[in-house]
């Protein structure tokens, strides 16, 4: 473990100082040869895809592309540490509770199957067969299918996610709450509708050839540093890059790349951003607002900046928002983002002054009550100049997970299309249930009724990742039955229903052997790109099965007689799965076929070919007034005496989602530590607090609820006032179930209202319990 302390980052992002942590990382995991051999295969073409993010790569078929949270992410999965029936025995649950996640996760790979027994307080082994006629046994006894969720998190494979939807639909419900619900679920909610496809347009090639790009709300040097690659390369040769964020974060300023020797060998670095505009969390809607208006304000002095032609014949509804653009008070623009007018229109000059414009975003976007609204802002700011469906110029919403577009494509969703339904009943020769299933924060709510009996994870950690972490507690112990497919232990698995299960599972750099031999498996990219991902290394343990076939084997146990499809003949070859995943989506016709060339082949986008599915057949300008009723507005309303504050939560450099892999945050110089919330000092001093003493963290909420988060430091910091940011999972019980974002039901970890009061040692339970990550 690092000392603690806080110290201001200088250097670049990536450098000598990422190769350093990966060899770091790899000697942690006790795999430094085996370890430095699997990096050389991961997005390789006969590798695996890497676990980490979902951002493309330049040449599935070419060389190595380094980086160092990729490598930390392979690393935590092929550590050569096991979880044996040894560990059970010598833990209880309610012991194994008061361990840290970082804790659980270090113990390594899990490696058999296990049940809770309520008389020990322990998981014991049990036999696969048995464990899937124990899940049959309680799903069949549901009096109603919609009983029962079954999550999903972004790791598992197009095989195993369609296996599962179409498992889970023959069974009877559309019950997929899955973490595309706290992640990009507003950036579908909103382009759909919008410009007809859920999903990013563009393609590493545009990213060669755009003048600007834009990025609101991401933090890729942390969390997708390939694309700083990308970044590094445009400004290199003169595009402008300009970052929308609350905080200054090291990737977006400058970066060294590990690959460019030239680089590395004088302690060189690129500026990344030419123009960095730190806004108030929160506040993108209305600067986008701001730099539409300065555009038509342009228009309307000089003409000829509006694209008319793309205008006239591709879109609807422009005369509205011009109407609506002209009439927006600059005054409340400057209030609601934090910027003046001046840095509004430098931005929105920037945006004029280039002929061909991508815009990224992630979680600083998505995460907000208004996530849905401010997308459809940033994809009008595009269309005003025909930026969509051009070379060079589109929308890139950054998704998380490896293969968390590829699961919604395969079906993965509790709202899925008529179509979808139409096509599987056709398919499969059965009626699928047609009625919306609950989402994420709808699936807890349905355990805390007590409806919601049956819980079935394929991957993830629901426990640590969901908001209002001890109402989601209360409901999962609710539940008669909780089952993890997973492949190391986390919260969820102590957390757990009146009866628990653990299926351990085949990782993504393992070999997976099948009767007609070793299978690969396919995934989808943030672009759309479909290639193959094939383990390089043997199985963690004997006792494994892979995600496909345990799905397969629960989806026979269960359903028995009254399913026509094969299962156990199609998990034999996964080719098999790949036909019948072509019989139902049009987009993957030759699927096996196409997936043999070095780098696999792109989904259509129509929205790209500029072909709108949307309801009026055209891309649609969409008007929506600033909004002024946030819960953060209602909360400075009602607590007119004490200073409420909008918390942000983020990733620290060091962690993968819930899956925390060290205490450091090197990018913002945090080491040793993550219970610290960052703070401008002059709001520090306006509270009557100091630098580094220790404070609560109280969530203002109209719900009479107490939501509490204690002892956390207080870091003064660069980053607006009014605003704080502190990690996550550790602040998740701060956010109220009920803070969601509209249309979209994504919980707001982005902007919690809060106070901060100096820390109280009370000793409660609910304290003890807060300290559950990296304490
Ligand atoms: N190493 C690593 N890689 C990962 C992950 C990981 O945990 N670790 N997670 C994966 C997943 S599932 C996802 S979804 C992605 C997440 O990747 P990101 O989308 O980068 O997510 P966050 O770390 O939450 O960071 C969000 C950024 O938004 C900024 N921000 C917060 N609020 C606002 C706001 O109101 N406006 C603006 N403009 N900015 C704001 C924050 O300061 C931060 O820089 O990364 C994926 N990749
Ligand atoms: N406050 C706050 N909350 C958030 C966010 C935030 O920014 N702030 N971000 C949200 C976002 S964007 C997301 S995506 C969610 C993430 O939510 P999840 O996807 O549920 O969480 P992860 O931490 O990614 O899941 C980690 C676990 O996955 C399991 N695992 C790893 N690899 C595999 C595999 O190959 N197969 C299987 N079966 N299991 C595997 C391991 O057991 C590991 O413990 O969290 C959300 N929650
Ligand atoms: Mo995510």
């Amino acid at each position: 473990m690092s000392e603690k302390k806080i110290e201001f980052y200088k250097g670049p992002a990536g450098g000598w100082a990422a190769l350093k942590s990966v060899s770091k990382a790899l000697l942690a995991q006790d795999i430094a040869v085996k370890g430095a051999k699997t990096l050389l295969s991961a997005n390789q073409p006969d590798g695996f895809d890497c676990p980490g993010c979902a951002w493309p790569d330049r040449n599935h078929a070419s060389t190595f592309e380094f980086c160092e949270n990729g490598a930390k992410a392979v690393a935590a999965e092929a550590t050569a540490r096991r979880v044996t029936r040894e560990f059970f025995a010598q833990h209880t649950v309610t012991e194994l509770a008061g361990k840290s996640d970082f804790f659980l996760e270090d113990q390594g790979r899990l490696t058999e199957p296990m049940v809770y027994d309520r008389a020990s307080d322990k998981y014991l082994p049990i036999e696969w067969d048995t464990a899937f006629e124990m899940i049959a046994g309680h799903l069949n006894a549901l009096p109603d299918p919609n009983q029962a969720m079954f999550y999903t998190s972004g790791r598992a494979s197009n095989e195993a996610a369609f296996l599962y939807q179409l498992f889970v639909r023959e069974f009877g419900t559309n019950n997929f709450p899955d973490c595309s619900n706290m992640c990009h679920e507003p950036s579908g909610s909103a382009m759909r509708p919008q410009i007809g496809v859920g999903k990013g347009t563009v393609t590493l090639d545009d990213f060669e050839q755009a003048d600007a790009i834009f990025i609101f709300g991401q933090n890729p040097g942390t969390n997708h540093p390939r694309m700083l690659g990308e970044l590094r390369a445009a400004a290199k040769r003169g595009a402008r890059i300009v970052s929308f964020n609350p905080l200054r974060e090291r990737g977006l300023e400058r970066f060294a790349d590990p690959q460019a020797k030239l680089e590395m060998a004088t302690l060189g670095s690129t500026q990344i951003s030419s123009h960095y505009f730190q806004l108030r969390v929160g506040g993108d809607f209305a600067l986008v607002k701001g730099m539409m208006k300065h555009v038509v304000e342009q228009e309307d002095a000089r003409g000829g900046v509006l694209d008319h032609a793309f205008i006239a014949e591709h879109t609807v509804g422009i005369e509205a928002l011009l109407e609506d653009l002209r009439g927006e008070s600059w005054p409340l623009l400057e209030q609601e983002s934090g910027l003046s007018e001046a840095q509004m229109r430098a931005a929105g000059d920037v945006y004029l002054g280039a002929e061909r414009v991508i815009a990224c975003w992630g979680m600083g976007i998505t995460q907000h009550a208004h996530s849905v609204a401010t997308i459809q802002m940033i994809a009008n700011l595009l269309m005003l100049r025909g930026n969509i469906g051009r070379p060079g110029a589109g929308a890139c919403p950054v998704r998380g997970h490896s293969n968390v577009q590829g699961d919604r494509t395969m079906g993965i969703w509790e709202k899925p299309p008529a179509a979808l339904l139409d096509r599987l009943r056709d398919v499969f020769g059965f009626e699928p249930p047609r009625t919306p299933g609950v989402d994420v924060v709808e699936s807890i709510k349905l355990m805390l009724s007590g409806r919601g009996k049956v819980f079935i994870a394929l991957g993830g950690n629901f426990a640590a990742a969901t908001p209002d972490t001890y109402e989601t507690w209360k409901g999962l112990r609710n539940c008669d039955l909780t089952v993890h497919v997973t492949t190391k232990l986390n919260r969820s698995h102590i957390v757990h229903g009146r009866n628990a299960l653990i299926l351990p599972c085949l990782g993504r750099t393992e070999i997976d052997v099948q009767a007609a031999g070793p299978q690969g498996v396919t995934v989808e990219d943030s672009m759309s790109m479909v290639h193959i991902s094939s383990g390089i290394n043997p199985p963690a343990s004997e006792h494994l099965l892979s995600e496909p076939a345990i799905v397969a084997r629960l989806a026979a146990a269960t359903l028995g007689k009254r399913s026509k499809t094969p299962w156990l003949w199609l998990i034999e070859d996964y080719d098999r799965i790949r036909d019948k995943i072509e019989a139902v989506f049009d987009d993957f016709f030759d699927f096996n076929e196409r997936i043999k060339v070095p780098g696999g082949f792109r989904l259509r986008n129509t929205a790209s070919e500029r072909v709108w599915a949307t309801e009026p057949g055209k891309a649609v300008f969409c008007t929506h007034a600033v909004p002024l009723d946030t819960p953060a507005h209602r909360a400075r309303a009602r607590q007119l005496d004490k200073v409420v504050f909008t918390l942000l939560t983020t990733r620290s450099h060091d962690q993968y989602n819930t899956t925390i892999y060290g205490q450091d945050d090197r990018y913002r110089g945090v080491f040793g530590q993550r219970r610290v919330v960052f703070i401008n000092a002059a709001d520090i001093k306006h509270l009557g607090l100091r630098d580094g003493q220790w404070v609560d963290i109280h969530t203002v909420w109209s719900d009479g609820v107490e939501r509490r988060a204690d002892r956390f430091k207080l870091v003064a910091y660069d980053i607006p006032r009014g605003n704080l940011a502190a990690y996550y999972p550790e602040t998740n019980p701060l956010v109220p179930l009920s803070a969601t974002a509209i249309e979209a039901g994504t919980p707001t970890s982005k902007s919690i209202p809060v106070i901060l009061t100096p820390h109280e040692a009370t000793g409660s339970a609910q304290q003890a319990d807060t300290t559950f990550a990296g304490a």
